[in-house]
């Protein structure tokens, strides 16, 4: 026998041999198949919006009341240094790429992702990245220098400990991770899909992760220049970003800003497209406007591109450049009001069934709006000159991030559970989940636009009393104590739900696209066969042979 064969049947045999905890383990560890690097990404992140969670409970424990000092200044500053870098680059890339990991294959007919193994590495370079943001704690406290890392506050002079170059190596690492899962998916949309499935087909979840992913490519090795540049400051003695010898702050913010306008649309497109799944199932009509929906996301993209600068109207740039910036940035709300008129006009005439997948799409379709509109508020310069870095700023972030990113995801996670793990979520749960979230959400978000109008500048770590902003910080610490319970419940409802939730079959929802065809949970090779398909709505072709929408497409 070959060494290498040896090799190989001597390791099957310590696979065989292990068994229990350390098999499981094993076979978790060093998994290739998409859906469970798909699960992994997905537990990873709720695991880190538990943290995300509790440091944002602090800071706002902390501005209960005015010059309260339950928190020190630093530690308030660590926190949302640490809240907002969780949240964006461990919470919601992260869980997005998993769902993305696991529905992308099974939607477009295919047995895995293009590279599995680089799939691998994408997950572990992620968790990697953010246990070294973590282990910046080891040093004597997390960095401080807010997740856009405004230079020159992240120069030695400003940042003394090693915890900011554990930040810049951590998003570094994790920055690879997804990269390599941007990649992964273009390959996998572009070339492996099944027969018959035109790209005027793909269900339009993979379409949003397509353009998801071209910004991925386009956004993250800017990032990735910017933190290697600040290492180099920090560690050997370059100027980039150090003002006192020379170098630019102004550098940094068109770097970071290049990259971090379109995380915004990386954490929104994926939300889009779940949506766009979920709401004509529960109207049981085809998704309105298909054409001008894919057209609209790739306008988005595009788009989005060329408005990085919104964010630095206080800077002090030239007319020509405030102005086109505004104009841009108010550019996308076309396409995006396309999106939205086709998400009503689908639900328009549609049997309309309120369970929870879709009470979350509600919620996104009416929270998004008016998250929407606060950003058109802000893209205007001189709006913006008056409220940049106001509370009014974090409310309507948070109104964005959660209401379309998380309220999307929410319903993306109620609808695919029972394909994931063959079981129903509880929809008492899920209803509870949604309301506590809703009011929650709504009580801590909102007042933060009116405390932001009265003065309140973000960032601050307790403020002076008798400006009228106490009880608006009041409701506000109110609220997100009332969105602890709906995240707990979700928790809950997923662990009790995977043992004891009613069975799901491969259909619950009587849906169209391909991953209903298979069993929940579907077989590690997705399909016995290799399936052909003549409409976007393949599911339905099947349930109605008289009657097949390929006679109309
Ligand atoms: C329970 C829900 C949440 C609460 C109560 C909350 C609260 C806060 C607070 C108090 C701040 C500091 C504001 C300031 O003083 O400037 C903050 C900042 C931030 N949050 Fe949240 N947050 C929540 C969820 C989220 C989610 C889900 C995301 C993203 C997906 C997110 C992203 C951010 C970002 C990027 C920052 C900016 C951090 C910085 O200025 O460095 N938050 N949040
Ligand atoms: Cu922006």
């Amino acid at each position: 026998m070959a060494i290498a064969e040896q090799r190989r049947t001597d390791y099957q045999r310590q696979v065989v041999a292990a068994s229990g905890w350390t098999a499981i383990l094993h076979d978790w560890t060093t998994t290739v198949d998409h859906k469970k690097i798909g699960i992994l990404y997905v537990l990873m992140s709720l695991v880190f919006l538990v943290i995300g969670g509790c440091e944002a409970i602090l800071m706002r424990s902390q501005l209960l009341f005015p010059r309260y000092d339950f928190l020190p200044p630093d530690t308030f500053n660590q926190l949302f240094t640490m809240h907002g870098t969780t949240m964006v680059f461990f919470v919601g890339m992260p869980i997005l790429i998993g769902v993305g990991n696991y529905l992308v294959p099974l939607m477009i007919g295919a047995r895995d992702m293009a590279f599995p193994r680089m799939n691998a590495l994408g997950f572990w370079a992620t968790l990697f990245g953010g246990l070294l943001v973590y282990s910046s704690y080891a040093t004597g406290g997390a960095p401080a220098i807010g997740w856009f890392a405004y230079a020159p506050l992240t120069e030695r002079t400003f940042a003394r400990t090693a915890a900011t170059d554990l930040w810049a190596l951590g998003l570094l690492v994790s920055g690879i991770g997804t990269l390599t899962a941007g990649i992964n998916f273009i390959v996998t949309i572009l070339g492996m899909r099944c027969p018959g499935m035109t790209l005027r087909k793909i269900p339009f979840f993979a379409w949003t992760m397509l353009w998801t992913s071209v910004q991925i490519l386009l956004a993250i090795p800017p990032l990735t220049a910017a933190l290697v540049m600040v290492l180099l400051d920090r560690n050997l003695g370059a100027h980039f970003f150090d003002t006192q010898n020379g170098g630019s702050a102004y550098l940094w913010q068109h770097l970071f800003w290049f990259f971090g306008h379109p995380e915004v649309y990386i954490l929104v497109l994926p939300a889009f497209g779940m949506i766009s799944e979920i709401i004509p199932v529960f109207s049981r009509k085809v998704l309105f406007g298909y054409e001008f929906m894919a057209a609209a996301t790739a306008a988005i993209a595009f788009i989005s591109m060329g408005v990085w600068s919104h964010h630095m109207f206080t800077v002090g740039m030239s007319k020509t450049l405030d102005l086109y910036f505004a104009a841009a940035s108010l550019l996308v709300s076309i396409p995006t009001g396309i999106k939205f008129f086709n998400w009503l006009a689908t639900m328009y005439g549609g049997k309309i069934r309120f369970a929870s997948p879709m009470l979350f799409a509600f919620g996104f379709l009416s929270m998004f709006l008016i998250g929407g509109l606060t950003g058109i508020m802000l893209a205007i310069a001189p709006f913006n000159f008056q409220l940049s870095d106001s509370y009014f700023v974090v409310g309507h972030f948070h109104w964005v991030l959660i209401g379309g990113t998380l309220f999307g995801l929410f319903a993306g996670l109620h609808y695919w559970y029972p394909k994931v793990t063959g079981r129903m979520l509880s929809e008492r749960m899920a209803q509870w989940q949604f309301w506590l979230l809703l009011i929650g959400f709504i009580l801590t978000f909102g007042p933060m636009h009116i405390s932001g109008i009265l003065g309140m500048p973000r960032r601050i770590y307790t403020y002076e009393p008798d400006r009228g902003w106490e009880v608006w910080n009041q409701i506000t610490t109110l609220g997100a104590a009332i969105q602890v319970p709906s995240y707990a419940l979700f928790v809950i409802n997923i662990v009790w739900s995977y043992f004891k939730g009613p069975l799901a079959g491969d259909d619950p929802w009587n849906a169209w696209t391909l991953e209903w065809a298979t069993t929940s949970p579907p077989p590690a090779y997705n399909f016995e066969q290799i399936l052909v398909v003549k409409s976007r709505r393949p599911l339905w072709d099947l349930k109605h042979p008289d009657d097949p929408d390929w006679n109309y497409e």
